[in-house]
């Protein structure tokens, strides 16, 4: 041992946004991490996730043989088996699947994107099954079609434009980022004087620094858009040029949205009229302002028409690809998410047998299946058979809604491959399962609107593999070789032949940014059949849609359940991932509900106290530890998403706190298939056992939400005890 200190430099994979890393190696030991100052992108920043990096690496729970099962689904008995062994099975599976019952009934699941989604995409095109599943339908596809249907791309806040206005619309970007480190750019922009109106049930750290809070009941959205998008025009506070050289079905618009008067909007939402009214002149009449909307409006049954209706206040402000607002970015030259999924590879026939394609056509199009349609499609064996499934990179035993359905799906399946770092829940259930090497062990290609960036390998964990090395071996062992390449370094070539660089040479350059261009449409039009913004849609409405985006009411509260159940991703950790690493469970041990102190007062639970919170008052709930608040109001609490219990072998033990237990996809989105998620009525009962009287610790000072939010006040209500 020399004690010879290295520093690589990578991007950080722990959530979708790509900071800059240092990696600090000690004889080739990984030693310390942190943020890259001279990146570009994040400019040094680095957040608790990105440095439980390294607890990836020496994690004593990480995977490094690939398994097969030895006994019943779901008891844990597996036994090691050699990669080939492991690879030939998965093979010899799918095979005796694809030529049982079609290819059609192999599936692969894919969970949030980790810049491999691509090639799990080209290997289902390649041996022609057009099912992969995942939780698109409620993350960030419901957007993304809204969007491409409504004006032809996507768009991304240009917050170095300096929009005067930011309305962060059901989204938490600071604690959240995604898709390019947006966390970071927005606090640029705010502290050069970007005013911001957050649009949120919960009032979170980043609602305090807002100019406006409106603090609307969960999933009434929709109507606060139409009604924002009434008021402009009321008010001709919209962009009339704009609105005729460049849009189509304004007229259609006007006239629905005159049902959503102020005062009809104000009933629905719970929001003062004054609020929302000086909320619309704000954003209108900023001459620059952008919208950022996340999951806190896909995850409902009027996910897609919210963000149609989203998209429509955009182009309606002229804020539409112009600077300091909603920038639809072009792709960078690269083989990337369009390109590499090769979806030339299957045939129409083929892609018309998409589980879910006639009851979710919008989602369809995108080429995702909703996993409501596919436990439907498993369990009832229609409209055919479902036969094997090999899972890269998602937890839906955790993820999913509805577990209960989820986990009979998964039981019945004839064959269940999961690739993962750790042993899930749902890798329990496998036949196989592949041991997948973290972002520390990987060359790759990550790829955002504005930048490309090298992911770098730095280190090696025996045993274990990247996903796209145990695609591009399966691809050989089911002789698709010829849809893919020799090695991963030669597909990595490919990806950046358009750039004229090779992987080799841009490990070098690091970072490429995109070049950002204004208003497009003057010259080219808008990327639609129409060639404009279709405010009323014609192709939706003859796939049997509304022209226009409508407002569905949420499902109502009743004696039995009172609460409204909503959840939001917490900081600390990245959906279901994460805990078992000492870095970020260290403070955050256990799953929270927050409750407002007068709810809490009547139902006399404190905090740190236990509760069940049920859809059935009959049947069972999930539990979790009471956070007593004011940040929500008093009919709506805010549960923990993606929560289970590494500890547990047993499935059931593990996933006790997991909401997903209690959700379904009973309210669906009838255009993607999103499952309502937030939104939900729900009871809550607490939980009194001696043993938790015993166990009662008392609650950390500062929780992790509060470290990264800033610290003070919303999360430290006291318990009304
Ligand atoms: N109730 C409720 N449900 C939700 C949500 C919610 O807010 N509320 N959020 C939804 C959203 S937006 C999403 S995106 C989904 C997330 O759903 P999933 O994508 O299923 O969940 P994750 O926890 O992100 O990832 C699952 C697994 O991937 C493994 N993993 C990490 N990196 C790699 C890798 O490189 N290769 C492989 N093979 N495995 C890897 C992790 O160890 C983890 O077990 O959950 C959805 N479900
Ligand atoms: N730290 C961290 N970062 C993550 C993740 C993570 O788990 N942890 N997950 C990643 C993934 S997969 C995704 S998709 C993104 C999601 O990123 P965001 O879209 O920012 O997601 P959330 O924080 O889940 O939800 C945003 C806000 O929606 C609010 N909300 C809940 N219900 C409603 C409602 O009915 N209406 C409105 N308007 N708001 C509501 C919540 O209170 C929350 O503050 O984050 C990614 N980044
Ligand atoms: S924000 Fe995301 S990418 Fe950046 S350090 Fe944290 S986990 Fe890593
Ligand atoms: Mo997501």
């Amino acid at each position: 041992m020399s004690g010879e200190t290295t520093t690589v430099k990578s991007v950080c994979r722990m959530c979708h946004g790509g900071c800059g890393a240092l990696v600090e190696l000690t004889d080739g030991v990984p030693t310390g991490i942190s943020g890259d100052p001279e990146n570009p992108t994040s400019r040094g920043y680095f957040c608790i996730k990105g440095k439980a990096s390294l607890d990836l690496v020496s994690s004593p729970d990480r995977l490094r043989t690939p398994l097969a099962r030895t006994g019943p689904r779901g008891s844990g008995s597996f036994k090691p088996i050699s990669w080939d062994e492991a690879l030939d099975e998965v093979a010899r599976n799918l095979r005796r699947s694809m030529e049982q019952f079609g290819s059609e009934s192999v599936v692969f699941g894919q969970g949030t994107d980790r810049n491999y989604q691509e090639w799990v995409f080209r290997l289902a095109n390649a041996i022609g099954t057009p099912n992969v599943v995942g939780p698109a339908h409620v993350c960030f596809y419901p957007r993304v079609m809204a969007s491409i249907l409504t004006y032809g791309g996507f768009t991304f806040c240009d917050y170095h434009g300096d929009p005067e206005v930011v309305l962060l619309w059901g989204s938490n970007k600071v604690n959240t980022h995604s898709d390019g480190v947006i966390g970071v750019d927005l606090l640029g922009a705010l502290e050069r004087g970007s005013r911001l109106v957050v649009i949120d049930p919960r009032r979170t750290r980043t609602a305090e620094r807002a100019t406006l809070h409106l603090q609307l009941k969960p999933g009434t959205d929709a109507a606060l858009a139409l009604g924002l998008i009434h008021l402009l025009i009321a008010h001709d506070w919209y962009d009339e040029q704009f609105v005729a050289r460049h849009t189509s079905g304004f007229d259609e618009l006007e006239r629905h949205v005159r049902a959503y008067d102020l005062s009809t909007v104000a009933g629905i939402t719970g929001l003062e009229p004054s609020l929302i009214e000086t909320a619309a002149r704000m954003y209108a009449r900023a001459s620059r302002a952008c919208i950022e909307a996340g999951t806190g409006v896909s995850q409902s049954d009027n996910a897609f028409d919210t963000h149609r209706a989203i998209a429509a206040l955009s182009a309606l402000s002229g804020n539409l690809d112009a600077p300091g607002g909603d920038v639809i970015w072009d792709p960078m030259p690269i083989e990337g998410r369009r390109g590499f999924p090769r979806t030339d590879l299957l045939s129409e026939e083929q892609a018309a047998k998409r589980i879910g394609g006639t009851a979710h056509k919008v989602l369809s199009m995108s080429g995702w299946v909703a996993p409501g349609d596919l436990q439907e499609a498993i369990l009832r064996d229609s409209p055919y058979r479902i036969s094997s499934m090999v899972v890269f990179g998602s937890n839906p035993l955790v993820s999913h809604e509805n577990a209960t359905a989820t986990e009979a799906a998964l039981t019945k399946l004839d064959f269940l491959a999961v690739a993962d770092m750790f042993m899930t829940p749902t890798a329990r259930l496998a036949d196989i399962v592949l041991p997948a090497s973290s972002w520390l062990e990987r060359d790759q290609i990550v790829e955002f609107n504005s930048y490309i960036a090298a992911r770098q390998r730095v280190v090696t964990v025996e045993g274990a593999r990247s996903d796209e090395e145990m695609i591009l071996d399966l691809a050989r062992r089911l002789d698709l070789g010829h849809h893919f390449y020799p090695s991963l370094e030669d597909a990595l070539d490919a990806k950046l032949s358009g750039i004229d660089l090779t992987w080799q040479q841009f490990k070098k350059v690091g970072h490429l940014p995109n070049t950002r261009r204004y208003r497009k449409y003057a010259t080219a039009g808008f990327r639609t059949r129409s060639g404009r913004v279709d405010l009323a849609h014609r192709g939706l409405e003859a796939m049997g849609y509304d022209a226009v985006p409508v407002f569905r009411p949420p499902a109502s509260t009743t004696d039995e359940l009172p609460f409204v159940m909503t959840s939001a991703h917490n900081l600390p950790f990245f959906n279901t991932e994460f805990r078992q690493l000492p870095t970020t469970s260290r403070r955050y041990r256990e799953p929270h509900v927050t409750i407002h102190p007068r709810s809490a007062a009547g139902l006399a639970v404190a905090d740190g106290d236990q509760v069940e919170i049920y859809r059935d008052p009959e049947g069972a709930g999930v539990v979790m530890t009471v956070k007593v608040s004011d940040t929500v109001a008093p009919d709506v609490i805010v549960a923990d998403a993606g929560w289970w219990y590494p500890g547990e072998e047993d499935i059931h033990a593990a996933t006790r706190s997991s909401i997903n237990r209690i959700t379904d996809s009973g309210r669906r989105d009838p255009y993607m298939g999103s499952s309502t998620l937030r939104g939900v009525p729900v009871g809550l009962r607490p939980v009194v056992t001696a043993e938790a009287e015993a166990e009662k610790e008392p609650e950390p000072e500062e929780t992790a939400d509060a470290e990264a939010e800033g610290g003070g006040g919303a999360h430290g209500a006291h318990s009304t005890h």
